[in-house]
């Protein structure tokens, strides 16, 4: 079925299921299924593929090849990927560990698309090991696209996911130091930015990405950055390819960036060109001296590229004949 007739599909069953009186719920539930509609194949030129961002990537990767081993899908692929790095108390950004908001409460923004371009997300919560799992249930499980806060948090205990404090002694340590000289004002530096996105393309060459982390370190207590909304921290267009952003989620979320890389993917551009044109996007419209964004972006036929305002960002490819760390261009 092609766009417009599908289009027209969904609007009569949407119509006629008001018409016969059924619920919302289940007239949504007709519509979600109808857009699990399988995809025509990829070419998989370049085989099975994941890129992620930073070096914490190359473990993450890892996961999400062993995932595919097991039977898994691209979606599979990213949620095993995540969880890695969401359970490494090392890392500061993204999951236990990760550094607190201003207020010494560590909350943590996620999301994910799969190939058949569903989305979920969770934002503000607390307390939750495994955001990007969470949002992966809200993408799957609900009629919705994001839960944020104390309703995320009670959907996470209905799945029985369990809680527990995500501020360790280090991550502890260094919000009390920032606080000695403290303006209260958010830390918008380059090194502020290691948080996960993820994307990943199956031996099927079906695309899926996920982003998660614990956002700018000491942020204003409810403040959500790009990372779990969909079209900024993280696009999937199964028919063209994805992208992911790390950085300052203000920049991103005021250029859209993620979708941005994206749609000029679907223009023609290289996921090289496309990140690069997103990045100077932000450079065009705003001071960067002092805030880093990078964008990775992976396309249907299995190349990558990432481009950054500032160097130091760096992306982990893997493919099923090896893993690289590669230095994004910048600038
Ligand atoms: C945010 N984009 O919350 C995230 C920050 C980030 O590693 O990338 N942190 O703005």
């Amino acid at each position: 079925m092609g766009n417009a007739s599908r289009r027209s599909f969904l609007g009569q069953l949407a119509a006629a299921g008001t018409a016969l009186g059924l619920a919302p719920w289940t007239v949504r539930d007709m519509l979600r299924h109808e857009s699990n509609a399988p995809l025509a194949p990829a070419p998989l030129v370049g085989g099975s593929t994941m890129v992620s961002t930073w070096t914490h990537g190359l473990e993450a990767n890892a996961a999400g090849f062993a995932a595919l081993q097991r039977g898994g899908n691209a979606m599979d692929m990213v949620e095993a990927a995540a969880r890695i790095v969401e359970a490494d108390a090392t890392g500061l950004s993204v999951g236990l560990g990760g550094l607190p908001d201003r207020d010494g409460h560590v909350t943590l923004d996620a999301c994910c698309m799969d190939f058949h371009g569903n989305a979920g997300a969770v934002c503000f919560v607390q307390n939750i090991l495994h955001p990007l799992s969470l949002a992966r249930k809200v993408m799957e499980d609900t009629p919705h696209v994001m839960l944020a806060g104390a309703g995320a948090e009670q959907y996470a205990d209905e799945l029985g996911m369990e809680r527990m404090a995500l501020l360790t002694d280090v991550s502890r340590r260094a919000w009390e130091d920032w606080q000695k000289t403290s303006d209260y004002a958010p830390v918008i530096n380059i090194e502020n930015h290691d948080t996960i996105g993820i994307l990943a393309m199956d031996d099927e060459g079906r695309l899926a990405g996920g982003c998660t982390t614990s956002g700018l370190a000491y942020k204003m207590h409810g403040r959500v950055g790009d990372s779990p909304i969909i079209g900024a921290g993280l696009f999937v267009d199964p028919e063209v390819g994805a992208a992911t952003a790390t950085g300052l989620g203000e920049a991103v979320m005021k250029t859209v960036g993620s979708f941005l890389v994206v749609e000029l993917m679907r223009q023609g551009q290289s996921p090289q060109a496309a990140c690069e044109e997103a990045v100077h996007r932000i450079m065009d419209r705003m001071p960067t001296d002092d805030l880093q964004v990078g964008y990775l972006a992976l396309s249907r036929n299995g190349d990558a590229g990432g481009h950054a305002i500032h160097p130091g960002f760096n992306y982990a490819l893997s493919r099923a004949d090896g893993a690289h760390l590669i230095d994004a261009s910048h600038g």
